[in-house]
C-alpha cells in the first residue's frame, strides 16, 4: 500500500478528536499573525500517546513520557525568538508550569502560603523564581506567543498533527517541527476495539454475550448463563504458563501505527524544517537506528538520546554531517574520557545534571534552522 493510501485509511477509519476543527482555527490565526510579523514558528510535540483499549474507555496503554523535554525545549524556543505551538499530552507537563506543578518536594500549594493579611503569596524562598517564571509565562501569554492544544490518544495526536503541519506549510522553510511526543507504536483499531470495558471474570463476559443476545432478539437462555469465577472451567493451556488458563488472560491483538512521518515531511508541511527525536534503551543501536530514520523518511535532523541518560547527553544525526554529541556540565567536576564512555554505555551519573540540556538542543536546533531558511530561500 502507498503512503497516501495508508493516511487515507488511517484518517478515514480513526475517528477526529472532538475538537479538531477548534484546535485547527486557532493554529491558523496564530500561524497567519506571526507569519504576518515575520517571526518564526516551531510546532512543539511533547508528551506521550494513550492506546485505548475500549471504545468507552477505562482501559489503556500509555509510555513513561512526562514531557519534560517539550516543555523544556518551548520556554528555550521562546527564549530564542519563536513563536511556539505546544500539542501536548493533556495533563503533561507545560511550559512555565512545569517548574512548579511536578515538583519532588512537593505539589503547588507547598509553594504557597497564606499572608497575615489573608491574601495569597509565594512561600519568601521561592518568590524570586517564581517572580521571574511568572514574568516569562505572562510576556508569552500577552504576546501570543504559546498556543497550546492538548491531545490524549494516539488517534488525536495524528489527526491534530496533521492538521497543524498542513497549515505550518504557509511559513514554508520559516517552519519548524520539533516531534519530541512519545509516539505509540502499535493500536487497536476501531473495527477490533470492544465498546463496554473488557471483562475480566467469565461472569462478566457471559452477561455480556447473553446482554447482546437480548438486545438482537434471540432468547438469552440459549447462550450460557453466568457462572461465578470458582466455577469457571479451565480451557486450554496452550502454552508456558499453565497456571493461567487462556479464558483469563486479556491477550491484547495490536496492530501498528502507519509511518506517517514520509506523508509529513513529503506532503503537509514540505518547505518546512522537520526535526524528530529516536528514543532508545540499548546504547548499541542508538546512531544507527537515527541514521536509518534520517534517510526513511529523508527529513532534517533526528535526535537521539537514550531512556536512561536523556537528560544528560543527545546526539544530532543530519543529512551530510558528522554525528554531533551534545552534554550538560557535571556540578562541581569536569567529565573525564572514561566518564564519557560509562554515560554513552547509558551509565547514569549519580548527581542530577547541573542544567537543562534543552539550553544546548534548541540553540544547535536553530543554527540548522537558519541554515535551512538560507537554503531554501
Ligand atoms: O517526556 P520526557 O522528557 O520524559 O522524554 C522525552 C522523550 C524521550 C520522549 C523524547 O526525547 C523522545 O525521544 N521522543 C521520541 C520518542 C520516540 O522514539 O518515539
Amino acid at each position: 500500500m502507498s503512503a497516501q493510501d495508508q493516511e487515507d485509511v488511517y484518517f478515514s477509519t480513526n475517528p477526529p478528536p472532538r475538537h479538531l476543527e477548534a484546535h485547527a482555527a486557532q493554529a491558523r490565526a496564530f500561524i497567519d499573525a506571526h507569519a504576518a510579523a515575520g517571526r518564526r514558528v516551531v510546532l512543539v510535540t511533547s508528551g506521550g500517546t494513550t492506546v485505548p483499549l475500549e471504545k468507552q474507555t477505562v482501559r489503556f496503554i500509555d509510555n513513561f513520557s512526562a514531557g519534560t523535554r517539550g516543555a523544556t525545549s518551548a520556554e528555550y524556543f521562546l527564549e530564542a525568538g519563536y513563536a511556539v505551538i505546544f500539542l501536548h499530552r493533556e495533563f503533561s507537563l507545560t511550559p512555565y508550569a512545569r517548574h512548579f506543578s511536578h515538583a519532588t518536594t512537593g505539589g503547588f500549594l507547598d509553594f504557597l502560603e497564606v499572608g497575615q493579611g489573608g491574601g495569597v503569596s509565594a512561600r519568601p524562598d521561592v518568590s524570586a523564581k517564581m517572580t521571574e517564571i511568572l514574568s516569562r509565562y505572562h510576556t508569552a501569554r500577552t504576546e501570543n506567543l504559546l498556543l497550546s492544544i492538548p491531545f490524549v490518544t494516539i488517534g488525536d495526536y495524528l489527526h491534530e498533527l496533521r492538521a497543524i503541519s498542513r497549515l505550518m506549510a504557509s511559513l514554508g522553510p520559516r517552519g519548524l517541527l520539533y516531534l519530541a511526543a512519545a509516539v505509540s507504536d502499535f493500536f487497536v483499531p476501531p473495527e477490533r476495539m470492544a465498546e463496554h470495558k473488557i471483562q475480566s471474570t467469565d461472569l462478566g463476559r457471559r452477561a455480556q454475550q447473553a446482554a447482546a443476545a437480548a438486545a438482537a432478539g434471540q432468547d438469552p437462555s440459549g447462550t450460557d448463563s453466568p457462572k461465578q469465577d470458582s466455577e469457571e472451567e479451565e480451557f486450554d493451556n496452550f502454552d508456558s504458563s499453565p497456571r493461567v488458563p487462556r479464558s483469563k488472560r486479556l491477550i491484547i491483538d495490536l496492530d501498528p501505527v502507519p509511518k506517517l512521518l514520509l506523508n509529513l515531511v513529503d506532503g503537509w508541511a514540505p518547505r518546512g524544517m522537520v526535526s524528530s527525536f529516536k528514543l532508545e534503551t540499548d546504547p548499541t543501536i542508538l546512531v544507527t537506528k537515527a541514521r536509518y530514520s534520517l534517510e526513511r523518511y529523508q527529513h532534517h535532523l533526528v535526535i537521539g538520546n537514550l531512556l536512561a541518560t536523556r537528560k544528560w547527553e543527545v546526539v544530532f544525526v543530519s543529512p551530510g554531517r558528522e554525528d554531533n554529541w551534545l552534554r550538560v556540565k557535571r556540578r562541581g567536576k569536569e567529565w573525564t574520557d572514561e566518564d564519557v564512555k560509562r554515560l554513552r554505555q547509558g551509565e547514569v551519573p549519580k548527581e542530577e545534571p547541573g542544567e537543562e540540556i534543552e539550553r544546548f538542543i534548541i540553540p544547535a536546533v536553530k543554527d540548522l534552522h537558519d541554515q535551512h531558511i538560507k537554503a531554501n530561500a
